[in-house]
């Protein structure tokens, strides 16, 4: 038997990746599942990843109840704890964006993401069609797909519109795939407070008719396929509009589709935000998404956004939502991606 995703051996036993189940699905029902595989003449199990193996492996692996062997098995159980719990109560849920982890394929970013404590990857840069295209199948959770059309939505230039537009169907088409929301990104470096050779050549007013127009279409697309849309605040050097959670809120609303959602993103939000905490507090029943970046936009704990405040505040408002590493790294790689999650499941299980 050459097994795939669902059953592999990171660490001297073969068993069922929880790390890389969906959301709600728990290791019992994957078990239940695969466990008429014993009923076949099963001598050797060859997984993708890990060693070559034997039927009793399979037979472990798949039992109700693994014991525990050593100490990577009680990380495990603590691990599928947290999930079922999170699963139970709707917790928060930790991703991380795939340009900051290491990797020369989605899988490996995927198999060091998870194995450093996020839930999900979220899908983010121009390459986000290819990397759509890859996940697909896979099982790797996605927790949305952030960017990935060619054009702006707000430009100077009526054919960099056009592209967006053009660029849009495909990208939604994979985002209902992998059932992953779309963030809607506007336009970066075009703004009314930015010198004259870098705005819109609009009024903020037209900007903001245009994204409106804009996101109407993009609502359409995404009703048809079932996917939800992001609506994200950027702060006003990146963005002419929507530049406040209570504007991002508003466009929703003017739009008027429950496809449409308001989120928030932690480094944008120090820059327009009156107090960010209050905002998040009163907001955060519409929050589809929320993405962290410290104030300088380093990773948390690098600037001055208190994340614990952050996380206690949306825990106890009940936002149940994912956090999605978007940020730079002060030391990009591995160490400092694991210092951050633990870091980050710390302020989340205080919460
Ligand atoms: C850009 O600053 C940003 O925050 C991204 O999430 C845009 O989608
Ligand atoms: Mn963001």
């Amino acid at each position: 038997m050459i097994s795939g995703d669902t059953l592999v051996d990171f660490d001297q036993s073969l068993e069922i990746n929880e790390r890389w189940l969906r959301p709600g699905v728990t290791r019992e029902q994957i078990a239940a599942g695969q466990r008429p595989l014993l009923d076949q003449p099963v001598e050797h199990v060859l997984p993708t990843h890990g060693v070559p193996t034997d039927r009793a492996s399979l037979g472990r692996a798949l039992s109700s109840s693994q014991t525990n062997v050593c100490d990577h098995r009680a990380d495990a159980a603590r691990e599928r704890d947290r999930q079922e719990r999170a699963a139970a109560t709707e917790v928060m849920r930790l991703a991380v964006q795939t340009p900051l982890v290491p990797g020369s394929s989605l899988a490996e970013q995927w198999e060091i993401a998870s194995r450093l404590g996020f839930d999900a990857l979220e899908l983010a840069g121009p390459a986000v069609p290819r990397l759509a295209e890859e996940v697909e199948g896979s099982g790797i959770p996605i927790s949305a797909l952030c960017g990935g059309q060619r054009g702006a939505l707000i430009h100077p230039e009526r054919a960099r519109i056009e592209e967006f537009l053009a660029d849009s169907p495909s990208l939604l088409d994979a985002a209902a795939a992998l059932d992953a929301p779309l963030i809607v990104v506007r336009v970066f470096g075009y703004s009314q407070s930015l010198p004259p050779h870098a705005r819109t050549g609009r009024s903020r007013e037209e900007d903001a008719a245009l994204f409106e127009v804009g996101l109407r279409t993009l609502t359409e697309l995404a009703e048809a396929r079932d996917v939800r849309l992001l609506v994200e605040p950027l702060n006003r050097y990146e963005t002419p509009v929507c530049n406040t959670v209570a504007e991002a809120r508003a466009f929703a609303e003017a739009v008027g589709s429950p496809a449409v959602v308001p989120m928030a993103d932690v480094f944008h939000m120090q820059i327009e935000e009156a107090d960010p905490l209050a905002t998040l507090a009163r907001e955060v029943g519409t929050l589809g998404y929320v993405h962290l970046a410290d104030s300088n936009r380093l990773e948390p704990g690098q600037g001055h956004t208190d994340f614990a405040a952050t996380v206690s505040t949306l825990a106890a408002s009940g936002y149940d939502g994912y956090l999605g590493l978007e940020c730079r790294l002060s030391s990009p790689g591995e160490a400092t991606l694991g210092r951050i999650a633990r870091h980050l499941r710390e302020l989340m299980d205080a919460a």
